[in-house]
């Protein structure tokens, strides 16, 4: 199987460590980027990381996971909640995919508590602030070995 994994993250996610640290912490995006492509090293696993404010694009990136990877993490940030597109994509990937969300979205306003996405991933995060992104890896990185054996 594929050891490409995607990263993907959703509409905001770029203003990450520039604005509203309180609720997702001081580490920008380009920070997540380079800790992960570490960790994905360690585990054997080539990565494509991508952000995007346009749905479409995430949904386009969802496609093309789908011809070559092995599994896909994804932080969908407000599509989260309401986007049926992602999900529908989501749902013709064939693969392990593990959603992450920084902040813990069930702490927060009641609109942040239900996800499309969690219909379809094997395993969510949240609240383990950019943390959050290793972990999910880690497990994915898992998911794609016992798929394998
Ligand atoms: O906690 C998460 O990771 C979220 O997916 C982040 C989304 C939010 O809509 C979800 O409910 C939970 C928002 C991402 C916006 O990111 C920003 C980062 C810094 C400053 C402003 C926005």
């Amino acid at each position: 199987m594929s050891r490409l994994v995607f990263l993907l993250n959703g509409p905001n996610l770029n203003l990450l460590g520039k604005r509203q640290p309180h609720i997702y912490g001081h580490e920008t995006l380009a920070d997540v980027e380079r800790d992960c492509r570490a960790l994905a090293t360690e585990l054997g696993l080539e990565l494509r990381f991508h952000q995007s404010n346009r749905e479409y694009e995430i949904v386009d990136w969802i496609h093309e996971a789908r011809e070559s990877a092995g599994g896909i993490v994804i932080n969908p940030a407000a599509f989260t909640h309401y986007s049926v597109a992602i999900l529908d994509a989501l749902n013709a990937f064939d693969h392990p995919v593990i959603e992450v969300h920084i902040s813990n979205v069930h702490k927060r306003e009641e609109f942040r508590h239900h996800s499309f996405v969690s219909t379809r991933a094997d395993g969510v995060i949240a609240g383990f602030g950019t943390q959050g992104y290793l972990l999910a890896l880690r497990r994915l990185a898992r998911l794609m070995d016992e798929k394998a054996t």
